[in-house]
C-alpha cells in the first residue's frame, strides 16, 4: 500500500554531495520541502480510500482520471514527492558516479548525437527553464530518449499535462531552493556541476527497466 507517504531514507549521508550539493541544502530540500509534499499528498488522499494503493508514480500517470477536486493537489505533491524520490536515487557522491551502461551509450549516441551534445541539450533545458521547474531525460515510447523540462513539479509521467510525456531517467531540480545557498543567482554553475554526482548506475537501471 502506498498509503500514507514516508520520507525515504537516503543511501548516502546528507553531506556527500558537496561541494556541489551542500550539507544544509540537502537538509532543508530533504527534510522541509520534499517532506512538505509528503505531507500536504497525504492529506489530499486521506479522504480517497480507493486510490491508497497507487504509488507516486502511478497517481502521477492518471491525474486526468482522478477527482478533479484533489487533481491539482496530486499534480502538485505527488509530483513534488515523485521527482525528489527519484531525484535522491540519481544522485551519489562523486567518487561513485560511474558512467552510463552500455545500452544506455548506445541510446545517448543514436538519440541524442552522445553524452556531450546530450550535456549541452540538458543544460539548456535546465537553464532555460523560466521560474522553477525540472529538467529530464526520459525514455518515449518509441524508446528513444529525449531531453526535456517541466514547470513546477510537473514531470514526464504526467499524460496529457506535459509537452512531452515519457519515463524519466534523469532529472534536475531548478527550483531555486534547490541550489540557492550555494550558487545563488549562478543556475548554470549548478547544472554544470550535477553532472560529477549523476548515479549513472541507477540511470542505467531506470533505463534497462523501461526498454525492456
Ligand atoms: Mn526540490
Amino acid at each position: 500500500m502506498a498509503y500514507p507517504f514516508t520520507l525515504p531514507e537516503l543511501t548516502y549521508p546528507e553531506d556527500a554531495l558537496e561541494p556541489v550539493i551542500d550539507r544544509q541544502t540537502m537538509m532543508i530540500h530533504r527534510t522541509k520541502h520534499h517532506q512538505a509534499y509528503i505531507n500536504n499528498l497525504n492529506k489530499a488522499l486521506e479522504p480517497h480510500a480507493d486510490l491508497h494503493s497507487l504509488c507516486g508514480g502511478k497517481l502521477c500517470r492518471a491525474l486526468s482520471t482522478l477527482p478533479e477536486s484533489i487533481r491539482t493537489a496530486v499534480r502538485n505533491n505527488g509530483g513534488g514527492h515523485w521527482n525528489h524520490k527519484a531525484f535522491w536515487t540519481m544522485l551519489c557522491p562523486a567518487s561513485q558516479s560511474g558512467a552510463p551502461s552500455p545500452a544506455l551509450a548506445a541510446a545517448i549516441d543514436s538519440s541524442l548525437g552522445g553524452i556531450e551534445a546530450m550535456k549541452t541539450k540538458f543544460g539548456t533545458a535546465a537553464a532555460s527553464r523560466f521560474g522553477s521547474g525540472w529538467a529530464w531525460i526520459v525514455v518515449k515510447a518509441d524508446k528513444t530518449l529525449a531531453v526535456t523540462s517541466t514547470p513546477n513539479q510537473d514531470n514526464p509521467l504526467m499524460s496529457g499535462f506535459v509537452e512531452v510525456e515519457g519515463v524519466p531517467i534523469l532529472g534536475l531540480d531548478v527550483w531555486e531552493h534547490a541550489y540557492y545557498l550555494n550558487y545563488q543567482n549562478r543556475r548554470p554553475d549548478y547544472v554544470s556541476a550535477f553532472w560529477s554526482i549523476v548515479n549513472w548506475s541507477e540511470v542505467s537501471r531506470r533505463f534497462a527497466d523501461t526498454t525492456v
